[in-house]
């Protein structure tokens, strides 16, 4: 595939309150695998698809949210030109060593101007996804695919200042596309802004908050949609708090399903969507459908979706 620069989002790393009560949820009842838990006590998790490492750290803390996000590029070199490009637009760029980070390759990393800590890596040791690379097969052994059935992490939904600046880098400097937006429909000031690097509706996206840094949620990609479904039901079945049930998005078209991890961080698990190519038109949405744009199967926005990040 003629894809060089930023490949996909390859890390997203939370605070929890209390590790063991995020093991029970991310481990147990999700079904991502633990991989490593280091010195500090930090977890690492990848979904049973993923060849890389680790695509979730988990570091315990006093106040839950998101530390930083990291997107993997195609190769060592894009590394040195991002942080070029990034001085030369005014952005304090830190090197991060390679092996600082876990089974991980060197790292650049800066903030953006919705306040959120954003790292670029080339590497990080790939493990495998539980299937051979020669004759792989397309199911792993038994007990492999468990909890959620997840595939992989997708995307993430981060809540800040600026974020019309912060999808400006993306699309200047990372080459992402705005794939939808959703603006005031008097104002026409942007609320939330959806942007793509892939043929995926989105990789990552803005929503206007006042505080900077804040996260609404990281999302992961399920098979099918009766996986959202069945989802849901070990939502039910373990308690786990729900923030919006199973629906469609009108935005990215893709089903999802809601819910909070113990510390409070919201999660997504979706599955579908429409596909994406550089081509394709923006879509704008405005306040005046907010329900159709948030939840097209009942029109109806979600007060708490709207306002509850951490
Ligand atoms: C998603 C998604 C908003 C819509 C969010 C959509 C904030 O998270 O996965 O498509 O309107
Ligand atoms: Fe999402």
């Amino acid at each position: 595939m003629a894809m060089r620069g930023l490949l996909r989002l390859g890390e997203v790393a939370l605070r929890v309150l209390d590790m063991k009560a995020a093991l029970e949820h991310y481990d147990k009842r999700m079904g991502l695998q633990v991989t490593l838990t280091d010195d500090s006590g930090r977890v690492y998790f990848k979904a049973w698809d993923e060849h890389d490492h680790h695509c979730l750290v988990l570091r315990e803390a006093d106040a839950p949210g998101i530390d930083y996000f990291a997107f993997k590029v195609s190769d060592d070199a894009v590394l040195d030109e991002m942080a070029l490009k990034l001085r030369d637009r005014g952005y304090a760029v830190k090197h991060i060593e390679a092996g600082v980070h876990p089974r991980s390759g060197r790292r650049i990393e800066f903030t953006l101007p919705s306040g959120h800590a954003m790292q670029l890596y080339a590497h990080k040791d790939q493990i495998g996804n539980h299937l051979p690379l020669r004759n792989p097969g397309v199911l792993p052994d038994e007990g492999v695919i468990r909890g959620f059935r997840i595939n992989r992490i997708d995307h993430l939904l981060l809540g800040g200042p600026r974020i019309d600046e912060s999808a400006q880098l993306f699309r200047e400097l990372f080459g992402f596309d705005l794939s939808e937006r959703l603006i005031d429909a008097d104002s026409e000031a942007s609320l939330a802004l959806f942007l793509s690097c892939s043929t995926k509706p989105h990789d990552v996206a803005f929503v206007l908050q006042p505080e900077p840094g804040r996260f609404h949620h990281v999302s992961f990609l399920l098979e099918s949609t009766y996986d959202v479904i069945h989802a849901a039901d070990m939502i039910g079945k373990y308690r786990i708090p729900v923030d919006v049930g199973p629906n469609r998005h009108g935005v990215t078209r893709g089903a999802t399903i809601y819910f909070f991890d113990p510390s409070g961080n919201r999660n997504e698990v979706f599955s579908g969507g429409y596909v994406h190519y550089p081509d394709t038109p923006t879509l704008t949405w405005d306040t005046s459908e907010l329900g159709k744009a948030t939840f097209s199967q009942d029109n109806t926005p979600r007060e708490s979706f709207l306002t509850v990040l951490t």
